[in-house]
This record gives C-alpha cells, structure tokens and sequence, in this order.
C-alpha cells in the first residue's frame, strides 16, 4: 500500500517538474537561438537584449513547403502562407524584458520569426528576424502536457473568453485557438482611464499611448494551445487579437476579439 502511495507520489513530482527551458535571444535584426531542439513541452524563454520591442513566433513547415521557399514568403510578408502552422510562442518582451510561453514542439522543421513593425512600419522579419529550427523526436519519453494554469483564454472566431478572473502576482495562463482563423493572445494594460473605444482609435504609436504591451501568445493556429506566464500588477487590461484575416481586412479586435479585464 505505502509503495504504491510511493510511487504516486513520485509520479505526482515528476509531473510538476518544470519543463525544458529553449532560451531566445533577440536583437535588431536576429535571433540567437539553438538550432536543434528535442520534441515534447518547452517553455521558450525570449530575452529581448535589443532595442526595440521584439516577439518569438514558431512556425511548423509541412511536407508541402521548402525553408527557402516559406523563409522567401515571410520576408515577403504574405498574409496567407501555405504549409505554415503557427504554434505560438512569445507575443512581446520589451527592451531588457524577459517573456516565457510554454508550447508543444512536434518533431519537424520550423522557423522562427519576429512580426512586430520597426519604426518604417515593415515587420522585422523582413529585416532578417528569422531563424530555421529543427525539432527532433523525442520519442516516447515526449512530454506532451502544458503546465497547469490559473484560466484559460478560449479564442473563436470572433471573440475571447476569459474562465476565471485574474489576480495580481506571476500567473500561468492557458490560451486555446477554438476558431476556424488564425489568432493571437495580447495583454494590454491601461495606463489612465481610456475606454476601449477611445483605445481602438489609437494608431499604435503616437504619444502618449494609452495602453503599454505586457505580453501575450503569439499567432496559434486552430486546434493549437500554449500556456503564457503573466506578471499582473492590479489595474485595466485589455485583452485583443489584432490580427486581420488577409491584407486590408478588418483586424479582429474590431470584430469583437477585445475584452476589458480588471485584475485584482
Ligand atoms: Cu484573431
């Protein structure tokens, strides 16, 4: 009886030990990151040493596309790529700011990628800011289980919910892409008492910005899930998605992916 309570318990430890680490650095315009990786849960941890604002999204390539060919189609960035499967990652880290996001890595090739716009309005990527990735098998030892979390964040097309409210402190957030889109999970705190409708007219860069980026899950297709970790401070939030389905449509947020949360 107390063996096999033993061994439950052992089970229940090996369960919480913390998963792999992949660290990312970013700097104008690159990453410094492993080339090889080993499959199962890794939380990817994007040390932002640059200057400017930068974010890590992993994308998974299919049999039906080359590195060279998707590499060309993301500098070129083309809203709609074939044979590319965002798997999340790290939405933001600010200058000096570490940001960590828990996500499943399948064995396969991948690339990763920064999105965020430089002060010309072209993304980073097509700077350079990419990065080729091969994730190899694990085999059956591949953890394939997000670390626990505190709520998940259930995204659809075209609205976010939120499960259980949040509080103050360094907190483990699932979020989960039930839509038939391509979204992603952004955390926005109010810095004055703007409403949303006054933050939604806010170009995204003139001063003074009435919200500051805190982090996020970057770009998830359907079916896919990652755990961010959060550090809430009490006041507003908003919590959007502002990708657009393709070039010039309606971003998301303006289709009801936008929610306003206070934590404390
Ligand atoms: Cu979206």
């Amino acid at each position: 009886m107390w063996t096999l309570l033993g061994a439950i318990l052992v089970a229940l430890s090996l369960g919480s030990t913390p998963h792999r680490v992949l660290t990312v650095s970013s700097y104008e315009y690159g990453f410094k990151a492993p080339d090889t990786v080993r499959s199962g849960v890794v939380t990817v941890r994007l040390v932002n040493r640059g200057k400017e604002d930068h974010q890590v999204v992993f994308l998974r390539l299919d049999d039906t596309t080359t590195v060279l060919r998707a590499m060309r189609t993301l500098v070129e960035q083309k809203i709609h790529t074939t044979g590319l499967h965002a798997v999340s990652g790290v939405e933001y880290a600010r200058p000096g700011q570490t940001n960590e996001t828990s996500i499943v890595l399948l064995p396969g090739r991948y690339i990763i990628l920064c999105e965020l716009p430089g002060k010309d309005d072209k993304a980073h990527v097509s700077k350079g800011m990419l990065h080729e990735l091969t994730v190899v098998s694990s085999g059956a030892a591949a953890d394939t289980v997000l670390p626990p979390s505190v709520a998940t964040v259930r995204l659809t097309d075209y609205h976010i919910a939120l499960s259980a409210p949040l509080r103050p402190g360094t907190r483990l957030v699932r979020v989960e892409n039930h839509g038939s889109h391509r979204h992603h999970f952004m955390v926005a705190r109010v810095l004055h008492n703007e409403r949303l409708a006054e933050i939604d007219k806010w170009d995204g860069k003139s001063e003074p910005a009435p919200i500051v980026n805190i982090g996020g899950a970057s770009a998830l297709d359907p079916g896919y899930a990652s755990v961010i970790k959060l550090r809430l401070t009490p006041g507003r939030y908003v919590l959007a998605c502002v990708l657009q389905d393709s070039t010039g449509a309606t971003p998301h947020f303006l289709l009801g992916m936008e929610i306003e949360t206070i934590v404390r």
